[in-house]
């Protein structure tokens, strides 16, 4: 593999599109020693067949906002890659989707899915609509214009789209509900769906529960819990809410919880009561991180500013892409961090991964990590097809297993001669090969 010329090739093909060409190039980075060991990849393209999407559908939103103004907005579907399974990948509502955040998640989708070890291919979809004090009126029209579009490019075996920044429970319903009408059919066609109608227990809290099993395994290996551990979060969305839920029940304490516009360092810990204020703050529509400081006077809201400078022992970033950067990976380094495992899709920047690499600390990718959100929708979809709804002890159980086995394959790929567990190496070295191997099978498609 020439992995420069690949690049230069894609970079003069998709200009600009930086978020996409990061994640590949770390993909192929990882994969470059396999794939020259196995000439059958380079001679079926597996490179050059699995680095572009199957298709990318794009499409209008119009939508009527609660003064009668008309809005449009733009939404997306991006197939990428079904040889394992149908396309499956959540839905981002935020202004700063573009098809280049899209391609991103689609790609790294791809990896994620594959080593959940359920049969989904990648995809992601979304809109640059900004749900942020939107009436729930509003977020109803909006969802069900999207549906419109969307319905004819989804099915159950063929994509199943979820939630992601920006899309919910409630997001989901309202698509739910168009997608229905229009097919006539009840079916497992999204996932995230509520627990009355074809949900799945767990769901809602499965990626930070899995984000956390991941970390519990990660300090494991030097024979390590999360008892009495100092843990800094990023966001406070849907992720960050189940890995600061789990670190609790674990015996951890959360210090730090994030939003666009600061950070809130509560060195009491952020627990119980905390949690449901925060969510009900969430509810509301508002920003959630400064009415915190003015309820628990004890917090402080440090405005402008990441929680990355905060003294802990693991570090959970949960909120976005490129959160993280090398000063804020120097931070933690000297601050005596022993863990970094990424709620959110690359969170850190290739230089701040390359700063916890350097300095042996235990980092792992969102592919690895948060893969139990999907991992979940899988499950979903299993008891869809079943028409069976499974216990919370039998979802959660499935859903632990699932994350120590990512884990495992982690360990089996990424393992370096002097013991360090190369987790990056690890995910996408055993995420590409089943899909590249599934591709071998199935033709030049
Ligand atoms: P939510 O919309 O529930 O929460 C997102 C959180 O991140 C909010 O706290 C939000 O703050 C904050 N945030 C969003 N954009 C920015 C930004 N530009 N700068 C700083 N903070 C920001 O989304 P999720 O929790 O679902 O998703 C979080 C991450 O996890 C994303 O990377 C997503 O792709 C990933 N992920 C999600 C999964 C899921 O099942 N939901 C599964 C796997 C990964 P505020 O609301 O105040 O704007
Ligand atoms: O990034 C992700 O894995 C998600 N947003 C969840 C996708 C899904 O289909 O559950």
């Amino acid at each position: 593999m020439n992995l420069e010329k690949i690049m230069t090739d894609l970079e003069k093909k998709h200009p600009g599109e930086a978020e996409y060409l990061q994640a590949v190039r770390e993909v192929l980075e990882s994969i470059e020693t396999i794939y020259n060991e196995n000439p059958q990849f380079e001679s079926a393209g597996i490179i050059e067949r699995i680095v572009e999407p199957d298709r990318i559908l794009t499409f209008k939103v119009p939508w009527v906002d609660d003064n009668g103004k008309v809005n449009v907005n733009l939404g997306y579907r991006v197939q990428f890659n079904n040889a394992i399974g149908p396309y499956k990948g959540g839905l981002r509502f935020h202004p700063s989707v573009n098809l280049s955040i899209l391609k991103f998640l689609g790609f790294e989708q791809i990896f994620k899915n594959s080593l959940t070890t359920l049969p989904m291919g990648g995809g992601k979809g979304g809109s640059d609509f900004d749900p942020k004090g939107k009436s729930n009126a509003e977020i109803m029209r909006f969802c069900q214009s999207f549906m419109l579009e969307l319905w004819k490019l989804i099915g159950p075996e063929t994509d199943v789209p979820a939630g992601d920044i920006g899309v919910g429970g409630r997001e989901i319903g309202f698509m739910y509900g168009m997608y229905k009408k229009l097919a006539r059919e009840h079916t497992g066609v999204l996932t995230g769906k509520g627990i009355n109608w074809g949900g799945s227990l767990i769901r809602p809290e499965a990626t930070g529960f899995g984000a956390v099993y991941f970390a519990q395994e990660m300090l494991k290996t030097k024979g390590q819990d999360f008892k009495g551990k100092v843990v800094a979060i990023s966001g406070f969305g849907n992720v960050a809410w189940g890995a600061a839920l789990k670190v609790n029940e674990l015996g951890g304490k959360v210090v730090t919880i994030s939003g666009p516009d600061g950070y809130i360092y509560d060195p009491d810990g952020i627990s119980g009561e905390k949690i449901n204020y925060l969510l009900e703050l969430r509810a509301s529509n508002q920003d959630i991180v400064k009415p915190y400081s003015y309820e628990f006077p004890n917090a402080q809201f440090h405005q402008g500013k990441r929680p990355w400078e905060v003294k802990c022992d693991v570090a959970l970033p949960c909120a976005t892409q490129n959160e993280l950067g090398k000063e804020d990976a120097e931070k933690l380094v000297s601050n005596g961090v022993m863990c970094v495992a990424e709620g959110a899709n690359m969170p850190s920047t290739p230089e701040a991964i390359e700063t916890f690499q350097e300095h042996k600390v235990m980092f792992a990718p969102g592919k690895a990590v948060n893969a139990g959100g999907v991992a979940t929708s899988g499950l979903e979809m299993s008891q869809n097809s079943m028409k069976l709804n499974w216990s919370t002890e039998e979802v959660d159980m499935r859903l632990h297993q699932i994350m120590k086995n990512i884990h495992e394959q982690c360990v089996k790929y990424g393992t370096q001669a002097d013991g360090y567990v190369n987790y990056v190496k690890g995910a996408n070295v055993a995420g590409f090969l089943k899909v590249a191997n599934a591709m071998l099978d199935q033709g030049i498609l």
